[in-house]
């Protein structure tokens, strides 16, 4: 099950958990209301009769999908690309990914600009909104093999804060703001 929690922003080793002392859990559903970061459990061992994926990608129209693996071993310019990954960004599309061994976390910021961690685990399928500042990293076990997914063609470009001027962003805040 996903947990989530705010982060303390002291510059250690980005891999630890980064609890506030003392801990401060968000609940999976305020996590959406502070974020409008979507969560569903699927049953990772018996995904081919676990029919929520399967609905998931009807209803939003997911027609790409491919798997990653982030480990110093199989991830081509693995220093690189965790750089990139864990530069606060946005995306002009919503990110899916479906944690399928290993873990890691995904940070967002909440509407305050606070830093929310979120631990992923085998059958965690998250979808972060498009224009919401996030980024990834691996957790100290450094293994994480994810599956994506994308309307269409997949554009993954990163858009590093400050991005406020985009229309991405400015359609995000105002959803989470008004829902109008
Ligand atoms: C991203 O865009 O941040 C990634 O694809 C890395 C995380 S996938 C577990
Ligand atoms: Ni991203």
């Amino acid at each position: 099950m996903v947990q989530a929690w705010y982060m303390n922003e002291e510059p250690y080793d980005k891999r630890e958990e980064h609890h506030k002392n003392p801990p401060k859990f968000v609940p999976l559903d305020d996590l959406f209301k502070l974020t409008g970061v979507e969560y569903y459990k699927l049953d990772i061992n018996n995904l081919k009769s676990d029919e929520t994926l399967e609905n998931i990608k009807k209803e939003r129209g997911y027609t790409y999908e491919d798997q990653i693996t982030i480990s110093p071993e199989h991830l081509p310019n693995y220093e690189e690309k965790l750089k990139i990954f864990y530069s606060e960004h946005i995306h002009t599309d919503e990110e899916i990914r479906l944690c399928v061994e290993g873990s890691g976390y995904f940070d967002v910021r909440d509407k305050n600009d606070s830093w929310i961690r979120v631990l992923v685990v085998p059958g965690d399928l998250l979808i972060v909104p498009a224009g919401i500042y996030h980024r990834f990293t691996l957790d100290t076990k450094n293994y994480i093999i994810a599956r994506r997914f994308f309307v269409g063609e997949p554009v993954w470009t990163p858009y590093n804060r400050p991005a406020d001027d985009m229309a991405a962003r400015k359609e995000y805040v105002e959803k989470l703001n008004g829902g109008t």
